[in-house]
């Protein structure tokens, strides 16, 4: 079947940011603005023609539409193979997963993550790469500069396919292989985990769990691997049903959106464990009776008990976290005698390091934890190597951050949001910040002596490429940190996230709240940056 050749012209700001192009959806929809973009990719990516392509997404509004053009598209580009998952999803570490085992060229995930989905609010697209991770800077920034240049994409003139029945069918010259979303994914998860101990868990009838996919793309993934693999009771996942708006919320596993799940851990009442997931099943929130973990504590204490599960019982070779996320890790791999790698934020940066075997574990205090299992940080992946420490320690998720802390002291962490800020307000104030910092080391703010002060800049150790101005980081002399950076996500001005961090070796103080013990340092990183003055914001829209 010879492909349809159709003229178009380039749209600005087709620019990825920290993990692909995510735009409203009423963008999207414009003619030509998704088949710009997915033709790009095809013209930078000369191994698709002839290749594999897997094809899926969060299940959000515009998934299924989005789908059915780029597989036209696909088959018009020469793609030989198409895998997508049933109903067009898959969850984004299970398209790393499918990548890797199938060995395929590369994938695109359609996803726009924790953002709300609907009519009225965001999507998005991304390319992975042949490792399965999201395509590195060189490939996004090429696949960006051809979507300023492009005047043709190419198309079948075909109907719509039938994504709802597993099996593969010819669309032109291409196969289509319509696949189970769940089967890999969960079969790669029971060679990491032991399943035999968390079934037990589950059946001791001692321990009550509930895990929230928040309507989102774990539903089904969740049902399978903790309800029907692991005997988990019947309804331990809620909100399990995949909505095209997320049943109008926000799918973003935090204290503020997964209020409901938060409040059942609370109490006499209160369950022994907690989780949840995002949109697309990368993030996790890990909760205790009456305890949160921070994401940046998680990644420090699977790192320190990694050899108590399956996958990892040889041990781990290195760890790393982006820039923003606590130090905590460091301790970890300064024990270990084990290198601890600081990256920009964003999953990409992880994919050489565990390529290149440099590192088996990595973090992101924005929930996101993973391993070198796929390339993609990955949800459900954290809660059972939680669930796997919780039975093979046969103790509560308190009593494993109390024995973490006591062992290698605590991080104390916050991250303050600053949501829908003026951009050029939001600009003005990293620009004044980046004019502070050089002059900084050695100086005092707020009574505590700085020891380094940048704008962070990355050198990628295997292949030497460099990420400038990835965030404004200023250490001080007792450990404590304040990090200030844009966000990178979002879809309607800017966003700043101010990072909070500071360093407590006595256990007789590790049981303070968070938010009263940060509060010098959260006044002090304020007024430093002039929060109030340039942005007219007094509090932050979202404390973590
Ligand atoms: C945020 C997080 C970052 C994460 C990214 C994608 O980016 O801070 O750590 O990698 O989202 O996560 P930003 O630029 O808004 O701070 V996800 O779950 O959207 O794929
Ligand atoms: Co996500």
């Amino acid at each position: 079947m010879e492909p349809h050749i159709i003229a178009t012209t380039p749209f600005d700001g087709q620019r990825p940011g920290t993990s692909g192009l995510r735009k409203k959806v009423k963008v999207f929809q414009q003619p030509g603005y998704l088949e710009n973009f997915v033709q790009a990719i095809f013209d930078t990516q000369p191994d698709l023609k002839g290749g594999i392509l897997v094809v899926g997404g969060d299940g959000r509004y515009f998934n299924r539409e989005a789908i059915q053009t780029i597989l036209r598209m696909a088959a018009a580009n020469g793609v030989s193979r198409i895998l997508v998952g049933r109903g067009g999803i898959f969850s984004t570490p299970a398209v790393s997963c499918v990548i890797r085992k199938y060995k395929t060229q590369g994938g695109i995930v359609l996803s726009a993550s924790h953002n709300p989905g609907g009519p009225d609010e965001d999507f998005g697209i991304k390319f992975n790469a042949a490792n399965g991770g999201p395509a590195p800077e060189s490939v996004t920034d090429a696949i960006h500069a051809r979507t300023r240049t492009i005047d043709r994409y190419l198309t079948l003139d075909v109907p719509a396919v039938d994504l709802d029945e597993i099996g593969s069918f010819q669309l032109g010259n291409a196969q289509i292989e319509v696949m189970d979303p769940v089967a890999d994914y969960a079969e790669l998860m029971e060679s990491l985990f032991d399943f035999n101990a968390i079934h037990q868990l589950f059946n001791s009838g001692l321990f009550r769990m509930r895990f929230d996919a928040m309507h989102a793309v774990t539903g089904p993934y969740a049902i399978e691997i903790l309800e029907n693999r692991l005997g988990a009771a019947p309804e331990t996942v809620m909100n399990g049903e995949p909505k095209e708006d997320f049943g109008g919320g926000h799918p973003d596993p935090n204290l503020v959106h997964a209020e409901e799940l938060v409040k059942l851990t609370k109490g006499p009442e209160g369950l022994d464990f907690g989780a949840a997931s995002d949109g697309d099943g990368d993030r996790n929130m890990i909760l205790g009776k009456d305890v949160f973990v921070t994401p940046s504590d998680s990644l420090a204490i699977l790192a320190a008990n990694a050899h108590l599960t399956p996958g990892y019982r040889s041990g781990i070779r290195g760890v790393a976290r982006s820039m923003p996320t606590s130090q905590a890790a460091n301790r970890v791999a300064d024990l270990m005698g084990i290198e601890c790698f600081e990256t920009p934020t964003g999953w990409k940066f992880f994919g050489n390091l565990l390529d290149d075997g440099r590192i088996t574990l990595c973090g992101e205090e924005s929930f996101g934890t993973g391993s070198d299992h796929v390339r993609e940080k990955d949800g459900l992946w954290a809660v059972l190597f939680w669930l796997n420490l919780l039975a093979v320690r046969q103790q509560s998720v308190a009593e494993i951050l109390q024995d973490h802390w006591r062992r290698f002291g605590r991080n104390f962490y916050t991250r303050h949001d600053y949501e829908g800020v003026d951009l050029a307000a939001a600009e003005a104030l990293m620009d004044h910040l980046r004019l502070l910092v050089p002059g900084l080391a050695g100086k005092e703010i707020g009574g505590m002596r700085v020891s380094y002060a940048d704008d962070f800049a990355y050198t990628d150790p295997i292949d030497g490429s460099v990420s400038e101005h990835q965030g404004i980081r200023i250490g001080f002399e007792n450990g404590s940190r304040i990090v200030y950076r844009l966000s990178g996500t979002g879809t309607a001005g800017a966003t700043l996230r101010v990072y909070l961090e500071f360093f407590e070796a006595d256990p007789a103080r590790h049981e303070q709240d968070t938010q009263e013990a940060m509060q010098p340092l959260i006044l002090i990183a304020r007024e430093f940056a002039q929060i109030e003055t340039r942005t007219g914001r007094q509090e932050p829209d979202v404390v973590t």
